[in-house]
């Protein structure tokens, strides 16, 4: 591309001087009058939310110019994050702080009459994404933005993100979400900055060169949207493709009046962008989501290339100047494909172009669990991408070739199944785990073979969370008093968190910090009455679980231990007990029927303890149908207890355990994921520990009847046990739980019984802290004091020596 220089070209990157509120109250109505074309009187909540949006989009132009332009003057190497999911949320709030102007907006909003909150929270959470995976890409945009890495997230512009939950009957219904429905402001469409990308067809050999022969084809087109960092000084693109047909549509059939027919290549095109696969941790072997994550990852390493070249450099340099991280396997097809463009298209030997594709891709690790690594048949890889198959079966040879001493039983195509999983170790330079337990664990268990061979490509970036959204923009309670206490400046330097050690022992500062937790408990107690149809008292323990549903996480754990509790309360109603509020949030994979099952028995068990007036106020339980970003900023700002309560050895890292603890919440867990490091940082002292340890969790499983033996050995869980297979929770089909209750006797894979003691001493001892004020405040202002290391800066910087060899531009 050729750059043109202009005459009086923008600065350059320079600190952000906000406008003053009549300034941007007419910026405002200038987007009002001529972006939506509405006058003020007649504009609704929308209208104005869309003229706030496009006032701050505008101002982040001037610094997301001034990166490109640095970053191409100045050669720097550029970051790729190529993946499936980027769990956004709201975009307007973040943005405002980021460039310092929320508020001068509200203060320009108020003279036009207008509230800032309510407009907000008018906005759609951007849901491109299913969990932790997917909110740590967006975290790590944010990140690298206010690092100063220059830096593209690539990754697919679904129509409709992640399902809407409600519940019926207490059961998960699933409706399609369809945020896209209304103007989204914060992008810029690309239309000409578009990509064909290929499928099926055959494999032709022209003088000794493979050609490869589509079938079908669809074009990506792209959608940019600026991601700004803290205090504006930065901006990077996160790039997300839509696909369209090649073709628009067949003139012919339409003329013949065919009108169905004649639509089919844009309605063949429109799938492969229209939905996000709604599998948490579990891998769907179907071709259309292969699909998606091939029209992902063609589409973005063409637009490297084409952006490499056009600065002028060779294709042998790539590694100097790109690094490419797949985040998971979902784009591992990035090996494969970076050799087929250098091969095939661009006329590289097979070795020189594998070496390259080595040095400039990474693979991060996300999970351990079996059932959720992608493999995929020979056959429908041979199918759907014929000549990358080859390539496969290529890069295979090559790696057996330099490593001949490989187990048999180790390789990419074992089978008749390509495993994703060895293809990204293969083509990656580095590849890490999220948290030091999980990385350990991969390095013995998952490709401890192929670490032998490659010792030292196994490295470990725990996971991190940014501050600016997880902290400042969700609690400004708290954020007010950490910068009254500590000056400004934190939220891009958190580890100055510490310097609230030095006041934890001063009563008017815990006093502060348990009136800052108050003020949020009390918003959230006004939203569950709201909303909920639930009265609860902020004085009682606010004890939260928010995070998918599934078994591993033990979500059973919790409301079995939540029945014992409430059946301890009946029989000794006059006894001296601490109310508290169960709090649970969290979607289900449609398919998934035991995670469905335990959605159902929280929801029937809520509605018995809610509506029991023996218990009343002691015990409530509220599960707030369709749990998202927006939620989380509304419940873990206002959480008194965090559950972190997996089987030891199955979460990789948690990331909501990082948010809990950041803003002051105390932790019941297990040593999983990165809970064992939250627990060093803030200290043993002040963390709820129970369970089995990893090693345990393994060691128990050998004993055949373990359930067994453990519910025998707890009069309380066989009480529980009892109660749900009586029916109390379900008088209307007293028979609902009977398979539940048969699978915890007998099978019981993820060991709730036997945690279930600990778990619930552990659960006294937090009451018994939460009766002497003193001590359970400085605990939970030394958490947030000591969870600086947590800030996805940190994490960014680990990822740029040690895997992208990147430097920040600022
Ligand atoms: C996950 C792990 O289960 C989490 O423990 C981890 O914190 C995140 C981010 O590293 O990644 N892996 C995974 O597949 N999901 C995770 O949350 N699930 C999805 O979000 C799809």
């Amino acid at each position: 591309m050729k750059r043109v220089e202009i005459a009086g070209k923008p600065p350059p990157v320079k600190d952000l001087i906000a406008p003053s509120p009549e300034t941007f109250r007419s910026d405002i109505l200038r987007h009002l009058t001529f972006t939506m074309g509405k006058d003020a009187a007649h504009a609704s909540v929308y209208d104005w939310r869309l003229a706030l949006s496009f006032a701050l989009r505008d101002r982040i132009v001037e610094p997301w110019f001034a990166a490109t332009r640095q970053t191409w003057d100045e050669g720097r190497k550029r970051v790729y994050y190529l993946s499936m999911e980027f769990l956004i949320g709201r975009i307007l709030e973040d943005a405002a702080i980021n460039l310092g102007l929320r508020d001068v907006a509200a203060a320009a909003l108020e003279t036009l009459g207008q509230d800032f909150r309510a407009i907000v929270e008018d906005e759609p959470d951007a849901a491109l994404g299913n969990g932790g995976l997917g909110r740590l890409a967006a975290c790590y945009m944010e990140s690298m933005a206010t690092l100063g890495c220059p830096g593209y997230g690539y990754g697919i512009r679904y129509e409709h993100g992640l399902f809407k939950q409600r519940f019926e009957g207490g059961r998960q219904v699933e409706s399609p979400e369809d945020w896209l429905n209304q103007r989204h402001p914060w992008e810029f469409e690309r239309p000409e900055a578009a990509y064909e990308v290929g499928f099926k067809g055959e494999v032709v050999r022209e003088g000794g060169r493979a050609v490869w022969l589509p079938g079908e084809t669809v074009r990506a087109e792209a959608h940019d949207t600026p991601v700004v960092g803290w205090a504006g000084r930065w901006a990077n693109t996160l790039r997300l493709w839509a696909a369209k047909p090649t073709t628009l549509f067949d003139l012919d059939r339409f003329n013949r009046g065919d009108y169905a027919a004649a639509a089919e290549p844009e309605a063949l095109a429109r799938t492969l962008s229209r939905v996000l696969y709604p599998d948490d941790t579990t891998y769907a072997g179907k071709e259309l989501r292969l699909k998606q994550e091939y029209f992902l990852t063609s589409a973005a390493l063409q637009d490297i290339l084409r952006r490499h070249l056009s600065a002028g450099y060779a294709l042998e340099d790539l590694p100097q100047h790109v690094a490419i991280q797949m985040n998971d396997t979902h784009p591992a097809i990035a090996g494969p494909e970076l050799i087929r463009l250098l091969v095939d298209q661009h006329g590289l030997g097979f070795d020189a172009a594998i070496d390259i594709a080595v040095a400039c891709l990474g693979y991060t690790n996300h999970t351990l669990l079996p059932e959720a690594l992608e493999r995929w048949a020979t056959y429908l890889m041979g199918n759907v991408l014929p000549r990358h198959l080859q390539i496969i079966e290529e890069i295979d040879a090559w790696h057996l070739r330099h490593h001949p001493t490989r187990p048999h039983w180790v390789g990419i195509v074992k089978h008749h199944e390509v495993r994703m999983g060895e293809l990204a170790f293969i083509t990656a330079h580095k590849v890490n785990g999220v948290s030091a337990l999980h990385t350990d664990l991969v390095r013995q268990n998952l490709f401890s073979e192929l670490e032998a061979l490659h010792p030292g490509r196994i490295v470990n970036q725990t996971n991190g969370v940014t501050p600016r959204r997880w902290l400042r923009m969700a609690n400004p309670a708290l954020s007010g008093l950490i910068t009254k206490a500590i000056g400004p400046g934190w939220e891009a330097d958190l580890d100055r968190l510490k310097g609230l050690e030095a006041h934890v022992d001063d009563a008017a500062f815990r006093a502060d910090f348990a009136a800052a937790k108050r003020t949020n408990k009390v918003a959230l107690a006004d939203w569950i009455a709201r909303t909920q149809g639930v009265t609860v008292c902020p004085d009682a323990i606010f004890d939260v679980q928010v995070k998918r549903i599934h078994e591993y996480k033990r979500q059973l754990l919790n409301i079995l231990e939540t029945i014992a509790h409430w059946h301890a309360i009946r029989q000794n109603p006059q006894g001296d007990w601490v109310p508290r509020v169960r709090i649970f949030g969290g979607k289900a994979a449609p398919g998934y029927l035991a995670a469905k099952e335990i959605i159902r028995l929280i929801n029937d068990v809520a509605a018995v303890i809610n509506n029991d007036p023996v218990t009343g106020d002691l015990l409530k339980v509220v599960y707030p149908a369709n749990y998202n970003v927006s939620m989380a900023e509304r419940l873990i700002p206002a959480a008194d207890l965090s559950e972190q309560i997996s089987t030891a050895g199955k979460e990789a890292s948690g990331t909501g355990n990082m948010k809990f603890a950041l803003n002051g919440a105390l932790t019941i867990g297990t040593l999983d994921g990165a809970n064992v490091e939250i627990r060093e940082q803030v200290g043993p002292d002040n963390f709820f520990l129970f369970g089995l340890t990893a090693a345990e969790v393994v060691e128990r499983r050998k004993t055949p009847d373990h359930a067994r033996q453990a519910i025998l050995a707890s009069q309380p869980l066989q009480d529980v046990l009892q109660m749900i297979a009586e029916g109390q929770f379900s008088p209307d089909e007293p028979a609902r739980y009977h398979g539940l209750v048969h699978n915890m006797w007998h099978s019981d894979y993820f060991l709730v019984a036997s945690d279930f003691t600990a778990y619930a001493e552990a659960q006294r001892a937090v009451e018994a802290a939460f009766r002497r004020p003193d001590d359970w405040w400085r605990m939970a202002a030394l958490n947030t004091a000591r969870m600086g290391f947590f800030s996805s800066d940190r994490a960014i910087r680990g990822y740029m020596a040690e895997i992208w060899g990147a430097a920040s531009a600022l």
